[in-house]
């Protein structure tokens, strides 16, 4: 058997996790069942036979976005957080710092509240339930443009104290950072951290404009950094964090296979990796398997995992005395 094997994933902190990207398939279902809703198919299997072919990030999106109109109720979203927290546990996640998508659900005529209300009660209790700290970051859909994303803002300070930063996510190209620095810089002034989505598709200047602009602390993703060398070199100096989600990378096309994956030229380059899943239950499985995925291809030892793993909660937005619980 090959040595990976007999290695098992370490505790981590995950990173890069959108809450929305983790309904599966029985919870589909059950919430477009209760709640009245149409799906293509109501049978788990035929569902997640849907959601493993993507020809691009959009297409993904498409799919994500269409099968979200099942979420109504502050019990749905409870339930899918705390369905979330449970695999995350057995995939030995310590320490989440999830994006949630608040617009998605509003132009549903899902009241903001019962979102932020149904997210933030599992995440709250989940130290007790899975011993896993859990905070929200709430994440701006880039194209719904910068008048929307204000707007969220706004409608979200009732919520301030459920949510630790916020992010920038969905349809990359097109979308460029700069849009998005008034309401950054509205966030920067309420305390909270930033982050956001930067160089999966989009190219390095991307990165720059999130770092220059938006003042981001991570970089979501990041891949497409490595064609800039003046950019590298900024990003090892800085020890800026990159939340890398190679299985999410593979299945959306962004790289051609996992061999071809750029993690081990960021490593090289003296990067903060960090591991993630993205959307677990759209990309073949949770942090763990995304582990054991670069694992498995890059021969990592068991002291290049445990530097991963030291990355993510290096990366976290907490203090050194939450960290040594953690690890
Ligand atoms: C996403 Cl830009 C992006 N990538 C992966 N998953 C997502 N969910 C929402 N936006
Ligand atoms: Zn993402």
């Amino acid at each position: 058997a090959p040595a990976w094997l007999s290695l098992p994933t370490p505790p981590t902190a995950e990173l890069h996790l959108h809450i929305e990207g983790t309904i599966e398939a029985d919870l589909l279902v059950a919430a477009a069942k209760r709640n009245g809703v149409e799906l293509p198919s109501y049978d788990p299997a035929v569902l997640t036979e849907r959601y493993e072919h993507f020809a691009d990030l959009q297409a993904f999106l498409d799919v994500h976005y269409a099968n979200l109109a099942v979420l109504r109720t502050e019990q749905d979203f409870y339930e899918l957080a705390s369905g979330y927290l449970t695999r995350a546990a057995a995939a030995g996640v310590r320490r989440v710092e999830a994006f949630f998508d608040p617009q998605t659900h509003v132009n549903h005529g899902v009241p903001l509240g019962e979102v932020i209300g149904g997210l933030s009660a599992a995440f709250s209790k989940a130290e007790e339930t899975h011993g896993i700290s859990a905070v929200l970051l709430l994440s701006f859909l880039r194209d719904l443009g910068a008048q929307a994303a204000e707007e969220i803002f706004r409608a979200a300070m009732p919520y301030r104290e459920h949510f630790v930063g916020v992010a920038l996510d969905s349809t990359e190209v097109g979308y460029p950072p700069s849009l998005f620095e008034k309401v950054y810089g509205m966030a920067a002034s309420e305390g909270l951290h930033r982050v956001a989505h930067a160089g999966e598709e989009g190219g390095p200047d991307y990165v720059v404009e999130a770092l220059d602009l938006l003042g981001v602390e991570r970089v979501d993703h990041g891949n497409r950094a490595l064609e800039d060398d003046d950019l590298v070199r900024r990003l090892a100096e800085d020890g800026t964090p990159l939340t890398v989600c190679p299985l999410s990378n593979v299945y959306l096309k962004g790289v051609p296979s996992m061999a071809e994956h750029p993690l081990p030229r960021m490593l090289e380059a003296g990067l903060t990796v960090t591991i993630n899943s993205d959307d677990p239950a759209y990309f073949g499985g949770y942090v763990d398997a995304n582990y054991a995925a670069v694992a498995a291809q890059f021969e990592l030892s068991r002291d290049g995992l445990a530097q991963l793993a030291a990355n993510s909660f290096e990366a976290t937005f907490s203090t050194p005395e939450q960290r040594t619980q953690w690890l």
